[in-house]
């Protein structure tokens, strides 16, 4: 039933069956890359989770393995879930370190795995911490970022304490088994804005996830923090999905310097301009030294929808990650994302105008699985908006219709790009789904965010497939979510104010990559 919603992507990582969210233990092991996810078989909601398991060798593909964690019985620390975590390398064995979910509570457990990781042992000693720290009155405890610091591990748990804000707790351990620990390793502020904001830091951290900001790991024993150059404050990156109490959830992260047990934040930045359509991400260096992030595209449809669907969640196709020249971080897919391009098609630069549309220039560019590329010039005050996921009347009115909008200031300051953020931005992103489905049920509220336009030069790049939608204008992202009913899949370009050159148009349409007939329980 799944395979036949024309709204299920197909070149985009979805479990067999049911439901998943989060991405897991994402990493490379003897070239190979692992993929686990949180995952529910049973059907399209959150319930008693295990951790899904794919793997891939390009990063595009992926071969579903067995499920690598399920919970175990009434006693066992995870028996109500077997929630997110991480994978790392304990001198030659794969280990897991998740959440064990009991009644309402979760704890840090441990699994090790055979060479191919295929089969999961759970350690004997689980929970391997019994309790988040005495006299703190946390609002959650869970989640996980574990890395090699000289010769120890060093582990942080995601939580929040209630009055205060979210957190990361702080610990280290020389076996993964026995945990000491150190301390918050740095505590939000939520009395600062309130749940709406974007850039609520909200009063739990979920998946925290500390790294480099040259993408390496977040500790050496020796000197060489960050890119290695000393005073640099922008040396770390911590990433966090900022939640409260299933009101708020997106992801954010702040840039700054660990050092001596503690993060000394310096500049907060949203993520990914989708909010919760890029959620719990998890990053991991590879072979080759790119840290790659995966996110979860929760749906836009209630969740009687989704069960109706038979599928619920979508993961995000890997992005790198790198640092931008002002300190904070650019994203782009991996560029292996190309090899799943087939029919090309190249418009050829134009100056549109206001009120010009050249959507007869681009009516060949058509499909519901597609990859754009644009590289445009905005004057001062202009407003471009692309639409995707079209369907029109006969006098050519759209009826369904997803929009990416792109506007360049008038004025060159711009404003700031996060609180505390140092970047200028002279322009802004923007997703409007108004028109994006007949579906009155689905929601269409709109995104956004201020994006560098220096000059009014955009690099735009936009992956649909069908009710995915990554974005990236200028290295920043909005993943979102929209449900045609139409089955539309025209494009658009029109200048809705001033006026923009259009240097540069490719579009790809994009191919699938799982078969008819994938097994529902590997
Ligand atoms: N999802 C997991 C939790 C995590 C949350 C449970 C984030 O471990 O905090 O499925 O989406």
């Amino acid at each position: 039933r799944a395979e036949a919603d024309p709204l299920r992507p197909r070149f985009h990582f979805v479990s067999p069956a049911g439901w998943l969210n989060d991405p897991n233990g994402v990493s490379q092991w003897n070239g190979t890359y692992h993929l686990f996810y949180q995952y529910n078989p049973e059907g399209a909601f959150h319930h008693r989770i295990q951790w899904g398991h794919a793997t891939s060798t390009d990063l595009v593909t992926w071969s579903d393995q067995p499920v690598a964690l399920s919970p175990d019985g009434p006693d066992s620390a995870d028996a109500d879930g077997c929630w997110s975590g991480v994978l790392v390398d304990d001198g030659g064995t794969p280990t897991i370190v998740y959440s064990g979910r009991k009644g309402e509570r979760e704890l840090p457990c441990v699994a090790v795995g055979s060479p191919d990781l295929l089969t999961w042992t759970k350690s004997t000693a689980n929970p391997v911490i019994a309790a988040p720290p005495a006299d703190v009155d946390v609002t959650a405890y869970r989640d996980h970022c574990v890395w090699r610091e000289g010769d120890r591990w060093r582990q942080l748990v995601g939580s929040g304490i209630r009055g205060r804000g979210g957190t990361a707790f702080l610990y280290e351990s020389e076996d993964l088994r026995s945990w000491g620990y150190v301390g918050p390793l740095f505590i939000g502020d939520a009395s600062q804005g309130d749940p709406d904001d974007p850039d609520w830091t909200g009063t739990m951290w979920e998946c925290v996830d500390l790294f480099r900001s040259d993408g390496g790991v977040p500790g050496k024993a020796t000197a060489g923090w960050g890119s290695g150059e000393p005073g640099d404050e922008d040396s770390h990156v911590l990433v966090f999905s900022a939640w409260d109490d299933g009101v708020t959830h997106h992801p954010l992260y702040w840039t700054g310097r660990y050092a001596n047990d503690a993060f000394e934040p310096r500049a907060l930045h949203r993520l990914d301009y989708g909010g919760r359509y890029f959620y719990a991400p998890q990053s991991f260096r590879d072979d080759s030294g790119r840290r790659i992030m995966f996110g979860w595209l929760q749906e836009g449809r209630d969740e009687a929808a989704s069960v109706e669907a038979g599928w619920s969640g979508v993961m995000s196709l890997p992005r790198i990650v790198s640092r931008d020249s002002e300190g904070a971080l650019s994203f782009a897919p991996v560029p292996e994302v190309a090899d799943l391009r087939r029919d090309h098609i190249s418009v050829a630069p134009a100056v549109i105008g206001a009120g010009t549309s050249v959507h007869g220039v681009i009516s060949e560019v058509s499909g519901l699985q597609l990859d754009l590329e644009l590289e445009l010039d905005l004057d001062p005050g202009a407003v471009v908006r692309l639409g995707m996921l079209e369907s029109r009347n006969a006098d050519g009115t759209a009826v369904e219709q997803t929009v990416i909008e792109l506007s360049r200031d008038d004025d060159e300051d711009g404003g700031d790009v996060g609180r505390g953020g140092v970047s200028r931005a002279q322009g802004a992103l923007r997703l409007d789904r108004t028109l994006s489905s007949l579906d009155a049920n689905v929601d269409t509220d709109p995104r956004g965010g201020p994006i560098p336009m220096p000059g009014g030069r955009v690099s735009l790049r936009v992956i649909v497939d069908r009710s995915a939608v990554e974005i990236f204008a200028n290295g920043k992202p909005l993943t979102a979510r929209a449900y045609p009913q139409l089955g539309g899949g025209g494009v658009s370009l029109n200048a809705v104010a001033g006026s923009a050159r259009v240097r540069r148009f490719d579009a790809w349409t994009m191919g699938e990559i799982f078969g008819t007939g994938r097994a529902l329980f590997p």
